[in-house]
């Protein structure tokens, strides 16, 4: 199941050795993403949060590949001093997938959101890639047209993401809506329910549900081996622990999405900002259960993509 990428391709990718080593044995990686450390959190937690998030892939037996373009070379794994630019060097840009090419063109850095590292995932070879929220359609998108960028590479790119679902800061209906429409299968692990991110429960069914990460790994099995092209959503809920009930946490995301009317802010700014005042409104338990999130989407993506090596 090793995957031959093409010279064209490689001459842009920097796969650190580790992780080429076990792709080029088959064995399983998880990629992870760098918006999140540098647009997602503040510093220092940043840092902690996506070494402690690469420890956890490792604890479950695959190998992180944390993913971001630096100097316009597109990394595929890490050194802690790359890790640590990504989490202070504010001349860090949010890229998506429309911004890649512009970024390695120029030879600058770029923080890669779930859009950009899906894509470069796939060049690299990896299937299986953790994050905390994946993009969805913003609320009054009707009107403003925001729709995250991540579902339209999930419509297209064999990759599968484990988030926590969609953040409850974005339309969780219209982004089912968009999720069926690109027929991008939105698998809830373990519960009827589909996760709302800081909350357990959206208030929507899951569309589709696994009991657990090895029905994940058949399912995307027989997805890619049917040449049924795209991504797989793998929704796993905020650890009851962890979560804020969605009773307390509604009316302080109306609070930050006011606040950021206020201020007139659109397009790629929207998500850090809201995440940042989320993090201000409660005092930073939003942001304890930010990490929260992640390190058990790190811990499900690794059983995912070590299920997956095994299935050959
Ligand atoms: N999950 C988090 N924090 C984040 C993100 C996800 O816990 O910062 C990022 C991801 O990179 C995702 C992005 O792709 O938020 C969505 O941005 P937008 O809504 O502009 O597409
Ligand atoms: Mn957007």
């Amino acid at each position: 199941m090793t995957h031959d990428i093409n010279p064209t391709v490689a001459a842009y990718l920097d796969i650190h050795p580790e992780v080429a080593a076990a792709l080029a044995e088959g064995r399983a990686v998880v990629a992870l993403e760098s918006t999140i450390i540098s647009h997602g959190m503040p510093f220092p937690q940043n840092v902690e949060m996506a070494r402690g998030v690469e420890d956890v892939v490792r604890e479950h037996g695959a190998v992180p590949a944390t993913i971001a373009v630096l100097g316009g070379r597109l990394k595929v794994g890490l050194t802690p001093e790359e890790l640590h630019l990504l989490a202070t060097d504010p001349g860090v840009e949010k890229i998506s997938t429309r911004d890649l090419p512009v970024t390695v063109a120029l030879g600058k850095h770029g923080a890669t959101t779930v859009a950009s590292t899906m894509r470069v995932a796939a060049l690299a070879g990896i299937r299986v890639f953790a994050t905390g929220g994946t993009g969805g359609v913003h609320r009054g998108a009707e009107r403003s047209m925001d729709v995250s960028a991540d579902l339209l590479e999930l419509a297209q790119t064999d990759v599968c993401v484990v988030s926590a679902g969609v953040k409850s800061i974005l339309d969780i209906g219209l982004t089912l809506e968009v999720l069926e429409t690109h027929g991008i299968p939105a698998l809830t692990l373990g519960s009827e329910e589909f996760p709302a991110f800081y909350s357990r429960q959206s208030g929507f069914k899951a569309p589709l549900t696994v009991a657990t990460p090895d029905e994940a790994a058949r399912v995307l099995k027989a997805k890619w081996d049917l040449g049924v092209s795209g991504g797989v959503m793998l929704a796993n809920p905020i650890p009851e622990d962890a979560e804020i009930p969605a009773g307390e946490i509604t009316p302080q995301i109306e609070q930050a999405l006011r606040d950021m009317d206020a201020l007139g802010l659109k397009g790629k700014d929207t998500t850090p900002y809201l995440l940042g005042r989320m993090v201000e409104i409660t005092g930073g338990r939003s942001l304890a259960a930010n990490i929260a999130l992640v390190r058990h989407n790190a811990m499900v993506a690794a059983q995912v993509a070590v299920a997956y090596a095994q299935l050959g």
